[in-house]
């Protein structure tokens, strides 16, 4: 049965993500929603990876309007990052909307003043490697010794295909969001590969899970071993002094927004 509010119990899922430094909630997109998603989604990257992206991104088309420009680029080997243009099917407000979210987004910061600040991709390919075990965004450096109670910045995914040890999930030491040791900052993977961490866990995921990465807690892509790309999508939210963005859109898609979604995307380009 898929995730619904009155099925879940929203507090104990944020006391998850304060505790754990993430949270998941299990079938809340449906499937056929995925691979609509998915079907339209490879061909992109498969043309980022063809335009020879490396280091530095190179940029493709949308498929609504040449203005829409896709960038990506080669993050380490076999490993792709992309961003995902603000159109069908994968602007999809059952998504970026989804009552549940926002209803543990309102709570969690006690407002409805933030925005979606990116929309991009992670996407190990066959051969893939493990990354650096690292956090994301930059935020642990914003204040040298202080672990900040409320994180400003969360990644909101979900996978594209089932994810397990094969195709390489994402593995993540829970409940390290609050370190704050810059000393450490520059040697996690010298010291996490050295010494006894038993806690670090796989996120083995279905299909239609969606799930929030606060982006500090320590995490690291994983080899893909299959024969498939494990494409996975992350919106990202953001208070509102927290920089990021923007958004690119055609007029068409920000007056398709819901008032709400006005609001979220308010520092969208209109191209
Ligand atoms: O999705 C993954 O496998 C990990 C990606 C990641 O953590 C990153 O690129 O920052
Ligand atoms: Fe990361």
């Amino acid at each position: 049965m898929a995730t619904s509010a009155s099925s879940c119990d929203l507090e104990l899922k944020l006391a998850e993500l304060k505790i754990n430094g993430f949270a998941t909630f299990e079938d809340l997109i449906p499937g056929e929603k995925i691979d609509r998603i998915r079907t339209a989604f490879l061909p992109l990257l498969e043309q980022v990876k063809a335009a020879g992206a490396g280091e530095k991104n190179v940029a493709v088309r949308g498929h609504s309007d040449p203005l829409l420009i896709v960038e990506g680029r080669l993050q380490v080997v076999n490993r792709y990052t992309m961003y995902v243009p603000w159109e069908q099917p994968f602007a999809d407000p059952d998504i970026y909307e989804n009552p549940l979210l926002l209803e543990f987004l309102d709570r969690y910061w006690g407002t409805q003043d933030y925005h979606i600040t990116c929309y991009h991709s992670n996407n190990p390919y066959p051969g893939s490697q493990y990354q650096k075990w690292h956090r994301d965004a930059g935020i642990s450096r914003l204040v040298p010794h202080v672990g900040l109670e409320v994180c400003p910045h969360f990644g909101v995914k979900f996978p594209l295909v089932d994810t397990a040890a094969e195709n390489g999930s994402f593995e993540i030491l829970p409940a390290t969001q609050y370190l704050a040791d810059p000393e450490l900052e520059e040697r996690y993977d010298e010291v996490l590969e050295t010494g006894d961490f038993c806690t670090r866990r796989r996120l083995n995921l279905k299909k239609g899970t969606l799930w929030i990465q606060d982006p500090r807690t320590l995490h690291r892509g994983t080899p893909n071993y299959s024969t498939q790309p494990r494409p996975e999508l992350v919106i990202c939210y953001s208070l509102p002094w927290f920089a990021g963005g923007p958004i690119e859109m055609l007029q068409e898609e920000f007056d398709k927004l819901s008032e709400r979604g006005k609001k979220m995307l308010s520092r969208c380009r209109i191209l």
